[in-house]
């Protein structure tokens, strides 16, 4: 039997007790993958179930029909499974009311953020969603994607479009602007998204752009779970415990953060009752997460996968690679960081290497690996530069660019072989054509591609010639050994 309305209510799982029907959509979200449902809509369901209020959602898939058909079916009531050891905690989630799927109903999406209830939109739809590009950090007008909105502003395929088509509603039939808060991996995540918008909307009609930047508001954010995506196995095994399919399902670690800046155009809901900070400048806490927790996983990744390691904690379950990881964060990552006093920066990293170290999250290296080259600018470039600056020491950040660009070879330690999902998957594919070609002769064409590494970056041989370094032993030894001998000397 399929998870319901009417079947959730007979199940064991801990549910709110809130009438789900008398709270109309006050929140559109913009890309609903297993993060938003596992993190801004949990957060959510706590401020609907203590302190009510027209705070539901209603979440767009931006691409796929996916998420629609696991939540469509089953009223859009989910179950959050939090992970810990061997301990499990399951809750159901009724925050979300229903799922547009964007490119079927165009219109939908647009009617649903003009709507005069919504004042507060969120979005995950990860880097590549901004089109900014990675090294200059200027829109990608020309993008093909961004080409078609300008041309089909009413049938929009990208956030920017749906925003914009939006405000341009908003603006007509006199309603408030709105809070627009970005929830993906970038630092100065709001001030990017509204960067983007404004020069976007900009494009179709300077007056909206104009409209936007005055009545809506972008504030940043800083958002930390760990949420691999479901897997097949993870489903069948709810389902043998539930009695009841629930093919929407996420499992997520127990931590959860949020950290928002205080800056809204309007209403929000008391997220901050519930456990969500609201403060002055979130720039510290972003830094901070993404140099040590996302910096961390990428290194992670890249050494996982090509010395052939599936998940997170298998990788830092071997005393050497676990060892090699906290020196990156304590020595070239968290020195670039500047903290409140009060902030205790060691007990920090240490729990992320417990919470890389849950054997029950399953999180797979390939998965974090996806989309390099629209992470790293965010998470391992700003150490390099900071250290650069300050003369201090750049190996353990460029034994990971190595690692990465060892894995753009799309092949393991085992020759075992894997695609690269990348948006620059192409012109990686073209430099590697030539199976024989090793990683250190690619590195030289990788440096060219400006829009991979930034001038500053590209032109500092230092960098690459550690980069190099890396690549030459990694060669000769395998990565694990040498990591290993590094770790000695
Ligand atoms: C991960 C993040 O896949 C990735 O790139 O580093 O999704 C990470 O799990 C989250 O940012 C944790 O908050």
């Amino acid at each position: 039997m399929r998870l319901s309305q009417n079947t959730a209510l007979q199940s064991a799982i801990k549910h709110a007790r809130y009438q789900r029907e008398q709270h109309r959509v006050g929140i559109v979200h913009l890309g609903i993958g297993a993060f938003h449902r596992a993190h801004q809509a949990w957060y959510t369901e706590q401020v609907l179930a203590q302190f009510g209020g027209h705070w539901r959602i209603t979440g767009v898939s931006l691409r796929s029909e996916r998420v629609h058909a696991q939540l469509a079916p089953q009223d859009c009531l989910y179950t959050l499974e939090i992970r810990d050891g061997a301990k499990r905690e399951r809750q159901l989630i009724g925050a979300i009311a229903n799922i547009l799927v964007a490119p079927k109903e165009p219109e939908n999406v647009i009617a649903a953020l003009a709507a005069a209830d919504t004042s507060v939109v969120t979005l995950t739809i990860t880097e590549k969603g901004y089109y900014l590009a990675p090294s200059t950090g200027e829109l990608a007008k020309d993008h093909i994607d961004l080409q078609h909105d300008r041309e089909h502003i009413k049938q929009p395929r990208t956030a920017l479009g749906f925003l914009t088509a939006a405000m341009a509603e908003r603006r007509q039939q006199q309603r408030p602007g709105l809070t627009v808060i970005s929830c993906d991996n970038m630092s100065t995540n709001g001030k990017k998204l509204r960067q983007a918008l404004l020069e976007f909307s900009r494009i179709i009609d300077p007056t909206l752009a104009d409209w936007i930047a005055k009545h809506c508001r972008f504030p940043n954010t800083m958002v930390d779970r760990i949420v691999p995506a479901t897997t097949p196995d993870d489903l069948r095994h709810l389902e043998h415990e539930l009695g009841l399919e629930d093919q929407g399902a996420v499992f997520s670690e127990p931590f959860s953060q949020w950290i928002i800046e205080d800056n809204f155009a309007g209403p929000v809901p008391q997220w901050n009752k519930v456990g969500v900070q609201y403060v002055a400048d979130v720039t510290p806490f972003e830094n901070m997460k993404l140099r040590l927790l996302n910096a961390s996983h990428s290194a992670i990744a890249y050494i996982g996968a090509v010395a052939g390691y599936n998940t997170v904690d298998q990788v830092i379950a071997k005393p050497s690679l676990h060892r090699f990881i906290e020196k990156l964060m304590q020595e070239e990552a968290a020195p670039t960081l500047r903290m409140p006093a009060t902030f205790d920066l060691n007990a920090y990293q240490q729990n992320l290497l417990q919470r890389f170290a849950n054997s029950a999250l399953q999180h797979q290296c390939q998965q974090i690996a996806i989309d390099g080259s629209q992470k790293i600018p965010n998470r391992l470039f700003p150490i390099l530069r900071w250290q650069l600056q300050y003369h201090g020491s750049i190996s353990l950040t460029t034994a990971a660019l190595a690692a990465w660009v060892r894995y753009l070879q799309g092949v393991d330690e085992f020759g075992n072989r894997y695609s690269i999902e990348d948006p620059m998957a192409a012109q990686f594919a073209a430099i590697f054509k030539d199976q024989r070609k090793s990683a250190r002769t690619a590195l030289v064409e990788l440096r060219q591609i400006e829009t991979l590494f930034p001038a500053d970056i590209a032109s500092n041989d230092k960098v690459f010639s550690a980069i190099d370094g890396w690549l030459k032993v990694y060669e000769q030894q395998g990565i694990n050994h040498a990591i290993q001998d590094f770790l000695l000397t």
